[in-house]
């Protein structure tokens, strides 16, 4: 078949939109008509060429929510007409990460992922005969896309996709950073660098969990507003102080926050969470994406002084079982997704929803289709 997709021809070029031809789904695959898309900066990261697992032409976006059109030979968790998220992490239940129950980093799919291709080591999406390579396993910059069965979470139908595809990838790893990676307990004091969608999914995380204070960190002033409105106690801006930007989040609070979250991808700001991070106890999570050639640092003696260095990838939720749960927690209310979808676009105009996310003027941009 054909669809319309905004296709990545090489990096740091915008977006083109074309129609691809759109091979139907093989064993164990799902063709998905994506009807939503938000843009996270994952994807602007991918696009600018610092992805070490980069790779051009290719169909990017992993933050969607759709509806299930044709399944493959095998297909059995998902038929036509279903509501489904697509998964940048799998969840297989039968690898020996899944069944460890120690993680949410399936690999059943994760190698192929990372090149590009679908289990078979081919891609579903050409262009003038050419491939176009997937993205994440989800590619949901197309209006349909295929996608393995392991990748995607069936969800509640009456759910409104234009919120709900935001639990594809940011808010879900925002919010399951707080429970499963950091597990911040009540009265507990949080720091959040970066007040992008991650980081405010932080925030609403750690109100969920009732902490005490909750410490929010950007350089863009703009963002303060939404932080306070979801739960943060006090909005700092490191350009205001002529010091280290630990050293402020330290005399703030006596002796550093109990956890620190950073929602950036810059690694001199990862020293900096960590380093703020509570003598004896304190603990950071790594939530942010650097690029290729990256490296962390910090003195030893921050480690030896009982501070603990983490990461998370999607908050550590496991998509199929935990995801249809979360979607019903935001049905009710128990998450909120609206103040975090500050523009919807059509997919032409995807390019101006990239503008908008460097601008910092979005905090999501969806797409519909
Ligand atoms: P975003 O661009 O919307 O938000 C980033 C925020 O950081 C902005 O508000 C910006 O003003 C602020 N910022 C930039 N430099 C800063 C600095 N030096 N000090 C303080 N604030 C600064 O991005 P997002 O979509 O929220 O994603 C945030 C990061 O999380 C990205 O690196 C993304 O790739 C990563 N990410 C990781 C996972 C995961 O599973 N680990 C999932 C989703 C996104
Ligand atoms: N491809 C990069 C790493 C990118 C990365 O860290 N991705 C996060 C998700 S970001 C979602 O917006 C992640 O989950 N990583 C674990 C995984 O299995 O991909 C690189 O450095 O090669
Ligand atoms: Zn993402």
């Amino acid at each position: 078949m054909k669809t319309r997709a905004a296709v990545a021809f090489a990096p740091g070029q915008p977006l083109k939109i074309v129609e691809l031809d759109l091979e139907g789904p093989k064993k164990g695959e799902v063709l998905v008509k994506i009807t939503h898309t938000a843009l996270c900066h994952t994807d602007a990261f991918t696009l600018s060429g610092d992805d070490p697992e980069g790779v051009f032409p290719a169909v990017l976006g992993h933050e969607g929510a759709g509806i299930v059109v044709e399944v493959g030979e095998g297909v059995t968790s998902v038929k036509p007409g279903d509501h489904v998220i697509p998964l940048y992490t799998a969840e297989c239940g039968e690898c020996l990460f899944c069944k460890s129950g120690k993680t949410n980093l399936c690999v059943a799919v994760r190698a192929t992922q990372g090149k590009g291709v679908m289990p078979d080591g081919t891609t579903r999406f050409s262009y003038n005969g050419e491939p176009v390579y997937h993205y994440m396993g989800c590619s949901t910059f197309a209006e349909h896309t295929v996608v393995a069965e392991v990748s995607l979470a069936k969800v509640n139908p009456e759910a409104n996709p234009e919120h709900t595809c935001l639990l594809g990838c940011g808010v879900t790893t925002g919010i399951g950073a707080v429970h499963n990676t950091a597990k911040v307990a009540e009265g507990d004091s949080v720091a959040v660098f970066g007040l992008g969608a991650i980081g405010l999914a932080v925030i609403q995380g750690a109100r969920q969990a009732k902490a005490g204070r909750i410490i929010a960190i950007d350089t863009n002033p703009d963002k303060f507003a939404l932080a306070k409105e979801m739960g943060a106690t006090d909005c700092v801006n490191p350009k205001d102080f002529d010091k280290p930007v630990q050293q402020v989040v330290v005399e703030m609070t006596g002796w550093g926050v109990d956890h620190s979250f950073e929602c950036i991808g810059n690694v001199e700001v990862m020293r900096a969470a960590l380093e703020c991070a509570h003598r004896g106890w304190g603990q950071s999570v790594i939530i942010g994406v650097a690029g290729a050639g990256k490296e962390i640092s910090t003195r030893p003696f921050q480690l030896v002084t009982g501070r603990k260095w983490m990461g998370t990838a999607f908050g550590g939720v496991k998509g199929r079982s935990q995801l249809p749960g979360m979607v019903e927690d935001a049905m009710r209310g128990d998450i909120r997704l609206a103040p975090f979808v500050t523009h919807t676009l059509p997919l032409d105009r995807i390019n101006e929803a990239f503008d908008l996310m460097h601008e910092g003027k979005s905090i999501r941009a969806v797409i519909h289709y």
